[in-house]
């Protein structure tokens, strides 16, 4: 209840810092940077967003702190005219009503267009099939926004949809790269993941590759962008910058 009270306060005071990630290809050039959310409270210290965020989903505050982090993200965009920065979106912002209004409304207020930003969603959005969906996300499309599929494989029929549903790109859960070189099945699954996105030219994007051998395996497998602690934490954007500066 009081987290609760200080999670309002927060949103509220723009008081959520967003942070970024790089995604970098096999020459370790930076291709893109996804936004997470960071909330460091006054008296406790950070709390961690495996724990906020669904406190906010939970407390009806999700709609307002995804707009926080959104136009924080369009924002910082404006550093890295090279970058699509990706922004995490959930299925009650996606379907809360509003979304793209409020997302032109952000255009406009930050001068940012949409082929800057990527949408993230997980494969639950999906799920449920309800044509609302659909609809929203072809329109996000057609205005220029791209669309990732986060925490790929971690669904339940991860196939199906992805005909189906206007998707760009996926992104593979860090479930099965924690498994590469360790367990013989899981570079057999990367394999089946990386030639399934290819046959529906989906671009691929392995999340959580902290070790040179997951790397080279995803590298040996045809995955072309890999996000984890192997290149970088998520940091601050002047810590995004200097990576940047000293790359050519
Ligand atoms: O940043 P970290 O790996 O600790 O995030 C933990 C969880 O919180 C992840 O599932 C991540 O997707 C989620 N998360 C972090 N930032 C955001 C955000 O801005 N929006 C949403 N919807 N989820 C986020
Ligand atoms: O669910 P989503 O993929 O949006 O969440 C990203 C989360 O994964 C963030 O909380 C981020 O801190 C975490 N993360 C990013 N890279 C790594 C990594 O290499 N290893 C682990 N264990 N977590 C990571
Ligand atoms: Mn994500
Ligand atoms: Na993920």
């Amino acid at each position: 209840k009081m987290l609760e009270t200080g999670l309002r306060e927060a949103i509220h005071c723009e008081e959520i810092d967003v942070v970024y990630q790089p995604q970098v290809d096999h020459f370790g050039t930076i291709v893109g940077v996804e936004a997470l959310a960071r909330w460091t409270h006054r008296e406790r210290g950070p709390i961690s967003p495996g724990y906020f965020i669904p406190l906010a989903e939970e407390c009806n505050l999700m709609i307002d702190l995804g707009a926080v982090i959104m136009r924080r993200a369009m924002m910082d965009s404006h550093r890295w005219p090279g970058l699509k920065v990706a922004v995490n979106v959930s299925a009650t912002q996606l379907r809360g009503g509003q979304f793209i209004p409020r997302l032109k409304e952000m255009m406009n207020e930050t001068g940012v267009s949409a082929t800057r930003i990527e949408i993230e969603i997980t494969e639950g959005v999906l799920l449920n099939d309800d044509h609302q969906t659909q609809i929203i996300l072809k329109d996000l499309r057609s205005m220029g926004f791209t669309i990732a599929l986060d925490d790929f494989g971690t669904g339940y029929s991860s196939l199906s949809y992805l005909g189906r549903y206007p998707v760009d790109k996926i992104k593979i859960d860090r479930s099965f790269v924690s498994n590469l070189g360790v367990d013989a099945e899981a570079d057999a699954v990367i394999r089946a993941i990386v030639k399934l996105a290819k046959a529906l030219h989906l671009n691929i994007v392995a999340e959580g590759v902290e070790t040179k051998q997951q790397r080279s395996i995803l590298k040996q497998a045809g995955c072309p962008i890999i996000q984890g602690f192997l290149f970088s934490k998520p940091v601050k954007v002047e810590e995004i910058d200097a990576l940047l500066a000293v790359q050519v």
